[in-house]
């Protein structure tokens, strides 16, 4: 018997030289409670989209929740390689999972899976954009491929996503096709001049050399740019200006840091650009929260000033809502539980996502669900440490000013005619100051992530701040909506930058936290390059010592100097290496300044009758 079975158990074997690699291995998907479908969606001109579409086992009439990304539709439906969709999926979306959604990502047109040419921030179509289509075009007839194709879906949608993901939400709302109901974009990328990403108030940010390459070096992920060293200050500060550190590198062979070196001030190019603008004359269509991070380190413009700019359209106070949460740039989608060396009030994220995200998407997305109670502004108390719901924004009526002294005080009390009429520093641009501790790594996420809540007093001392603080409070001091600053400067060059830095001193001591003992904590912070100071569209050179009006606004607060505490300005020209350095000597393009350009100057703050520089703080009447 057995001589007879052996022969035939031989012909079952796999033979020793079969090849090990087949044709198409795919791993059993028995065990996992979704489907994923990989599909590529034709555009109206042809080019199709890679999309990845996760479907939950069993779903019926189910909503759709759709992102538009330039970062790998398939690893962004790939956390972990898991049975389970709560863990394929990202963070941000578990409470959407749990509901039962069907969940949507695809590729931009030229990134990764999809076909097509990638255009950084593709405009509109219109006069930077002769072709026929855009991303709201792409999401349009996504949505409508979706709706029809996709069965265990009821046919609505709902958009979702940060940062560059969030403009693509934007986007959809010029235009959008019927199917799409709800929409939140989280730190949207939607003035790439003002104060998104690229500039802030045309200074440029040379972190974003990295992400130039890391985005158009290939169709996948690129890379960033090699480093002589370790100490981004020392790197940047021997390359010269930004355009010498480009050419080194490599960089002007990318089309986009051509287009944004071509464009330094805020011409038709990115004024154009403008998504707040654009929203502000579209028809209210598509119920919107607009959702940022009150510490956003990379988009601390579009959210906030998309909201300002269609609330008055919001008549019937049912369209346009505002979440700003205690976060960096995309937390909302993570833990929310603590910032830098602040600790909040629970995870402030989940909670949001759990407690107002979530109900506001099922009322509009999933058939019979209950009207939510969606307060129209959402928004953390940073100093006082819990959230506020709110009817309208800003809670403050108007500004008062906040003067800076002469003898480094700071008081609501306008300065007299007698006392010191202004203090003065040199700014060197061989000595530029540093935006944090060096040494300064951008690829240090920790660092990057917390910039923004930063102990500011790494700096307080140095020779080239100033700095103004008042005596501890005695009773609360709330300010909510967007302080401005009206600052009385000048300046021995001929160009010249201005950082501002409203900050909150934590009492000397604290016996529980004894880290946190007189923290300078950046409330908000922001810089403004001297030479659109009469407009942006056009730089002009300033007028050597004499002391002229700087008027700009910083990010927007929603906090409480507490009894105890101090609020403290510091002012500086520069902030290195996050900021390119003003060459103090006004060139036509200053990424393309010469060594020559770059000189000391004697920089001086006023603070007399008619030019008295002062901080106008959104305060709460009765605080
Ligand atoms: N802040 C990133 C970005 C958005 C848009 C353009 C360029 C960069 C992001 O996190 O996506």
């Amino acid at each position: 018997l057995s001589l007879a079975v052996a022969p035939s158990l031989a012909l079952a074997q796999t033979a020793p030289m079969t090849p090990d690699i087949p044709a198409d291995y795919k791993a059993s998907t028995s065990a996992n409670d979704y489907v994923k479908r990989v599909v590529e969606i034709p555009m109206r001109d042809g080019v199709k989209l890679h999309t990845v579409i996760v479907v939950p086992k069993g779903a019926h009439r189910a909503p759709i929740l759709l992102t538009r990304t330039p970062y790998d539709a398939d690893g962004r439906t790939e956390r972990v390689d898991s049975p389970s969709m709560r863990n394929l999926l990202p963070q941000g979306d578990e409470v959407f999972v749990d509901a039962g959604y069907i969940r949507v990502f695809q590729d931009v047109r030229g990134k990764y899976g999809s076909e097509g040419d990638y255009v950084m921030t593709r405009p509109l179509r219109g006069p930077l954009n002769d072709t026929k289509v855009d991303h709201s075009t792409d999401a349009y007839d996504t949505i409508d491929w979706l709706v029809k194709n996709v069965p265990e879906s009821n046919g609505k949608v709902g958009m979702l996503g940060s940062s560059y993901e969030g403009f693509t939400v934007v986007m959809a709302l010029v235009n959008p096709h019927p199917a799409l109901k709800v929409a939140a974009p989280e730190s949207p990328m939607v003035d790439g001049w003002m104060g998104d990403d690229w500039f802030h108030y045309g200074a440029f940010r040379q972190t974003n050399f990295d992400y130039f390459t890391g985005q158009t070096a290939k169709q996948g992920k690129g890379w960033p740019v090699q480093r002589q060293g370790y100490d981004d200050y020392t790197n940047f500060l021997r390359a010269g200006s930004a355009g010498d550190y480009a050419r080194a590198a490599g960089i002007d062979s990318l089309p986009y840091w051509r287009k944004v070196s071509e464009h330094p001030a805020y011409d038709a190019f990115w004024q154009g650009q403008a998504l707040d603008k654009v929203m502000a004359k579209q028809p209210l269509k598509v119920p919107t929260m607009w959702i940022q991070g009150l510490w956003d380190q990379e988009d601390m413009w579009g959210a906030i000033h998309s909201y300002e700019a269609v609330e008055p359209k919001d008549t019937t106070n049912t369209m346009n809502y505002l979440v700003m949460g205690p976060w960096r740039h995309s937390q909302v989608n993570y833990g929310g539980a603590s910032l830098g060396a602040l600790n909040w009030d629970g995870d402030t994220a989940l909670q949001f996502r759990r407690d107002v995200l979530l109900p506001f998407f099922n009322q509009y997305l999933v058939d019979g669900a209950p009207k939510a109670k969606t307060p129209p502004v959402f928004i953390y108390n940073t100093g006082e440490n819990h959230w506020d719901r709110f009817t309208s924004w800003p809670q403050a009526k108007g500004t008062k000013p906040l003067y800076l002294e002469a003898n480094g005080g700071l008081s609501f009390t306008a300065p007299a005619a007698d006392a010191a009429k202004y203090d003065e520093y040199v700014s060197d641009p061989a000595k530029p100051v540093p935006y944090v501790p060096r040494p300064v790594h951008f690829a240090d996420r920790q660092s990057w992530t917390t910039w923004l809540v930063q102990d500011q007093r790494f700096v307080d001392g140095r020779p080239d701040v100033l700095t103004y603080v008042t005596e501890p409070l005695k009773t609360p001091l709330r300010v909510a909506g967007a302080p401005q600053v009206n600052l009385y400067a000048s300046t021995s060059g001929t160009d010249s930058d201005w950082v501002v830095k409203l900050i909150d001193v934590y009492p000397d001591t604290d016996a529980t936290t004894p880290t946190m003992g007189g923290y300078e904590l950046s409330v908000s912070m922001d810089i403004f390059r001297g030479r659109y100071r009469e407009g942006f569209s056009e730089g002009k050179a300033l007028t050597p010592n004499t002391p002229l009006q700087y008027r700009f606004g910083l990010p927007t607060v929603n906090h409480t100097f507490l009894p105890g505490h101090r609020v403290m300005v510091q002012v500086q020209s520069s902030w290195f290496p996050l900021y390119d350095r003003n060459p103090q000597t006004f060139v036509p393009n200053i990424f393309f300044a010469k060594p020559s350009d770059y000189v000391r100057a004697t920089q001086q703050v006023w603070h007399a009758p008619g030019q008295a520089s002062a901080i106008e703080l959104p305060v709460v009447d009765g605080h």
